[in-house]
This record gives structure tokens, sequence and C-alpha cells, in this order.
């Protein structure tokens, strides 16, 4: 056997001892953070701009955007009133811990109750890195098809929440949602699915109420562990 040189898995230890320490972070601040995933144009920012509407009101919430390049996802959310920080990958395709630790020291405030960091759009290797987020959650956009559990298991075995976004376009696509809950009810049965429309509001009071039953429960696991 040729000598083989094994790149990723020390790159993974280190992501994940610093997601470790993140995670202690989060939980000493107090803020229950939610690692958003999906494609490219899935509706990531239209969808963290729906659940700030949902939310805003019972909850301070942050958001940390991830892209290649631009700030244009951040100057989004920071119009619609949330403390917001960008991260520019300059290229990488996925955000790592590193840059978590980064953006949560320059974001300033520290009394948010939710942070919603938008991961890079990719379906692939933004799985591998644990951000130490205390949800992880993805989107499915009707137009991108029903099989796509199929093709990329990964993210759909390792996100606790899926969101079936634009569900307003299903006239427009042969998104046949019994398969698709049966794909996901075989991969990952513990999967909690929400039907979604970031653009007419359709569902995101049931999104929005779980997320704040959960951001409830994880507050009362804090203080409980605290005293
Ligand atoms: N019809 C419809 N369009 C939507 C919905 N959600 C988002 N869109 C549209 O989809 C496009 C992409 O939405 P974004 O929220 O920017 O998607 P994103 O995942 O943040 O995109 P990137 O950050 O570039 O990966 C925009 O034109 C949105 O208006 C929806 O529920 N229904
Ligand atoms: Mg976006
Ligand atoms: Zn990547």
């Amino acid at each position: 056997m040729a000598e083989t040189i094994q790149m990723g898995t020390p790159i993974l230890a280190k992501n994940d001892r610093l997601a470790d320490e993140l995670r202690t972070r989060f939980a000493q601040d107090g803020t229950f953070v939610v690692n958003l995933l999906s494609s490219p144009g899935s509706g990531k920012t239209s969808t963290i701009l729906a659940t700030m509407r949902g939310l805003a009101d019972r909850f301070r919430i942050g958001v940390i955007e991830g892209d290649i390049a631009s700030d244009v996802d951040a100057l989004r959310v920071k119009e619609a009133g949330a403390a917001a920080v960008q991260i520019n990958t300059g290229g990488l395709c996925h955000l790592e811990s590193a840059m978590i630790a980064r953006a949560w020291d320059a974001i300033g405030d520290k009394g948010l109750d939710l942070a919603i960091i938008e991961n890079v759009g990719n379906l692939v290797c933004t799985v591998d890195f644990d951000l130490g987020e205390t949800l992880r959650v993805m989107i499915l956009s009707v137009p991108e098809g029903d099989d796509k559990p199929l093709k990329y298991p990964g993210i759909f075995q390792s996100s606790q929440v899926i969101l079936v976004n634009k569900i307003d376009t299903l006239p427009a696509f042969d998104f046949d949602r019994a398969r698709f809950r049966d794909e996901i009810s075989q991969l990952n049965p513990n999967a909690r699915i929400f039907e979604v429309s970031a653009k007419t509001g359709e569902g995101m009071d049931a999104w929005c109420d779980y997320l704040a039953q959960r951001i409830q429960e994880h507050k009362a696991h804090a203080s409980a562990a605290r005293s």
C-alpha cells in the first residue's frame, strides 16, 4: 500500500477542540446558537429575516454571516435590526470554529439570547465542521428537488431540523413531499421537518414557536446548572 497522508483528521480534530471551547463560551454568555446550512440561494438570509420578525419581540438576536466574499447579507440583517458580523472566508467553502471565535469577539453584544450563523452555501464540507452550535438546521428549497437526501445524505443526517423552504413554489415544481419525508425517515428519523416560505411567511409560526421553546429550555437548563 502506498504511503497515504490523511490531511482531514488533524484539521478536524483541531476544529472540534475549538468548537468545544466555543460551546463553553456560548453557554457562559447564555446564548442559543444555530448553525444554518444549505446550498447557495435556498433562502438562508430570507429565513433569518423571517425568523427575526417572528422572534424579535421575545429575544435578543445576533447573526454571524459567512460568505466567500461581500457583506451584503450582514447589511440585510443589520438593517432589520440584528447585531451582525460578516465573515469573508477568502475563497474557503465552509466556516470553521476559529472564524466563529473571532466573529464572537467582534459581535460586541454579549446579551444575545439567540445567535444564528449563516454558513457558506454548500451542502458538502460545511457538514464536517462543528461550530460549537446548540442546534444544526438545514434548508432545502423546493426548486432544488426532493432527491437531494439521496445525493447529499451527510447534511440531512447531521441536521436536527430541516426547513423545506419556498413551499409557495410547489405548484411550479414536481417536488414529492411524501417521497422526501420517506427519505428523511430512513436517513434521520429524529429530524424535525418544517415546511416554510420565507417569502409569504407560511409555516414560519410553527418554526419560530419550536425555536422559542428550544431557547427557553436551554435557558432553564443553563440557570439550573449555575445554581
Ligand atoms: N418564492 C420564494 N422565494 C424565496 C423564498 N425564500 C427566498 N427566496 C428567494 O430566493 C433567493 C435567494 O434567497 P436568499 O435568502 O438570499 O438565499 P441564501 O441562501 O441566503 O443565498 P446565499 O447566501 O447566496 O447562499 C432570493 O431571490 C429570495 O427572494 C421563498 O420562501 N419563496
Ligand atoms: Mg445569504
Ligand atoms: Zn469547504
